[in-house]
């Protein structure tokens, strides 16, 4: 049979198809995913949900110049195959090849940077009513938004606006039922019903915010897909088409465990049997330090809470929920409600534990700060993934925490330098601080095999030698310490060196810094966050403000996004990894 992906480049190549030919692209399309993610990693089961859906809308509808908005974007892998890139899809996720989600800057087809979730209504909708006061009333505008990531705050207001325009905007709901882990909340029982025939069309919640409302549809079904995309197309207004699929479509195993074959890492292309790495005597990845901690400390403190938004197993929270069902709350993506939520039972005396990646920390600034800081709160966070993220690239980096976090009242920020120091600030914390406190430790694995050691209290503020030397010292903060110790076993000249940890960025103990820095001669600072408002910004501050006139050099996320790439090859980029700075110790000891 002839091959037909390999020969559409674009979407006007797939308009050149049939409609009967459309089932067999699919199949094509979806091996092509199957046979690069199996050897590339990446994201896998959301893009084979969408693959008939996205070559309906490819097929049906004029992009460029119609505009469709993806949600999150780690299912439009199909998208980007058939827009151009198909030759390029093996770089996916690395190192200057493409990104794993849709970026304006990489391709007229992706016509909104995306990464984190429930932004594609409001975009879509913003592009709609752009288009409108240009007078074009033929561009459509389509968003594509999971039902998890519509059931977040932010996809409500973009419907809730969208309800009383008369924008010429189509959001598709792609309902698998699934998120990362299983959908959770009164929205996703509605749309079950809804699914399954028993909700009452006059009762539907999308029709009476004034969407035209079509389906549910079965989104496997090409034929039937092009037809309602047809007929909308030539709907005015807001529209919204309800869309079932099958999250891992086409893969027997992707299919029956859904939550494993999110981003399975590789696997036999064929069976889809995930190759298995070796992870005896590993050291554990902080994640789970995280989760069976906090399950020891709830244990012998019944006022102790986790919450979750949406990331259970990702956070390893799930075991927390095993656990203690009744303490522990997935709450859906819904990061500033998680954060007030926190803050409420904090108010009645319990001890939430509420664990946010750092980057989607970034949501709820304002409750951090409204909520939870200016109330003194002791809501204990724990920003999970804190620092530079690796191929999710620069959307996904928790970089910003540092410098966001710095600059508000009252919050202690702890960066633990290794797996015993996470939970023994985890279990001070669950202790008492009266003060809200932000706990931030990096994805992957830590360095000690032998991490469930009795728990000891720390003191917030301390400061902890690692290393005397007489001339230059290095202030780090965090696990990028490691680094430094790596380093510093590196270089010769071993008495001229100091090596400080900083496993408190705030409160920072002045006394204790101005001492430090006035015994050295020279200062480098070290994080693994931005320098712009950073670890290392505060100590030139501490420096200036009490004219001690050292030179001090500061390392870290320097004031650029970091695109896509291992871990490794983004610390090189920022020179904060092992070599860089043996690199910078030997120049500035030889000067
Ligand atoms: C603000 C934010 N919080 C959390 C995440 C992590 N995350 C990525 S995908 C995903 C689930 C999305 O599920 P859904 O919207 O149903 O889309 P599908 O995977 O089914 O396409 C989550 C929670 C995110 N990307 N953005």
């Amino acid at each position: 049979m002839e091959h037909l992906l390999s020969k559409i480049n674009n979407p006007s190549d797939l308009k050149k198809l049939s409609a009967n030919q459309l089932p067999q692209l699919a199949k094509e399309l979806r091996d092509f995913i199957i046979d690069v993610v199996s050897k590339k990693e990446g994201h896998l089961g959301a893009s084979l949900g969408v693959v008939e859906l996205t070559i309906a809308l490819h097929y049906v509808f004029n992009t460029p110049d119609d505009v469709l908005v993806w949600d999150v974007g780690h299912q439009a892998y199909g998208h980007k195959i058939l827009t151009e890139r198909r030759a390029v899809f093996h770089t996916n996720r690395a190192l200057n090849g493409i990104s794993g989600f849709p970026k304006i800057s990489e391709s007229s087809y992706d016509t909104f940077g995306v990464g984190h979730s429930s932004t594609s209504i409001s975009a879509a909708l913003g592009m709609a009513l752009a288009s409108q006061l240009k007078g074009d009333f033929e561009k459509q505008h389509i968003a594509i938004i999971g039902d998890a990531s519509i059931a977040s705050g932010m996809a409500f207001e973009g419907l809730n606006h969208a309800g009383v325009t008369d924008a010429n905007l189509l959001v598709i709901l792609n309902d698998n039922a699934i998120g990362i882990d299983l959908s959770i909340g009164a929205l996703k029982n509605y749309l079950t019903a809804v699914k399954e025939g028993k909700n009452p069309k006059q009762n539907n919640i999308i029709k009476s915010l004034n969407f035209d409302y079509s389906g549910p549809i079965d989104g496997h079904d090409l034929p039937k897909l092009i037809s309602e995309l047809e007929r909308l197309k030539l709907v005015k207004g807001p529209k919204f088409l309800h869309v079932i699929t099958t999250k891992g479509k086409g893969l027997q195993l992707a299919e029956e465990d859904q939550v494993k074959y999110h981003a399975p890492g590789k696997f036999d292309a064929k069976t889809g049997e995930i190759h298995l790495k070796n992870e005896v005597d590993l050291p554990p990845k902080f994640q789970d330090v995280f989760g069976h901690t906090l399950v020891e400390l709830a244990q012998n403190n019944d006022k102790i809470i986790g919450i979750t938004p949406a990331m259970p197993t990702g956070s390893s929270m799930k075991y927390m929920m095993e656990a203690f069902p009744k303490r522990a709350f997935d709450v859906g993506i819904a990061e500033q409600h998680a954060v007030t939520l926190a803050a409420g039972m904090a108010t009645q005396g319990m001890v939430v534990f509420c664990n946010i990646y750092a980057t989607f920390m970034q949501r709820a600034y304002d409750q951090l700060i409204h909520d939870v800081a200016l109330q003194n709160l002791p809501v204990i966070f724990c920003l999970d993934r804190a620092g530079l993220v690796g191929e999710d690239g620069a959307t996904h980096h928790g970089v910003f925490d540092i410098a966001f976090l710095n600059c508000i009242p009252n919050v202690i920020i702890a960066a633990p330098k290794d797996e015993i120091e996470l939970r023994n600030i985890m279990f001070t914390a669950s202790e008492g601080l009266n003060k809200p406190i932000a706990i931030r430790y990096p994805r992957g694995r830590g360095e000690i095999i032998n991490w469930q050691l009795p728990f000891e209290k720390i003191e917030i503020g301390t400061i902890k030698e690692l290393q005397k030397g007489s001339k230059i010292a290095v202030f780090s903060t965090g696990t990028i310490g490691n680094n430094v110790t790596k380093a510093l076993h590196a270089v010769e000249n071993v008495g001229v060196f100091s090596h400080y940890h900083f496993p408190f960025i705030k409160p920072l103990d002045e006394k204790a810094v101005i001492e430090l820095i006035s015994v050295h001669n020279q200062v480098i600072t070290i994080e693994d966050g931005v320098v712009k408002g950073g670890f290392g910004s505060q100590i030139n501050s501490i420096s200036t403000t009490n004219n001690l006139n050292k030179r001090i050099i500061n390392l870290g996320i320097p004031d650029e996004f970091i695109e896509q790439g291992t871990v490794f090859e983004q610390q090189q980029i920022c020179k904060i990894d092992v070599d860089s700075i043996i690199q910078l110790l030997k120049k500035i000891s030889d000067d």
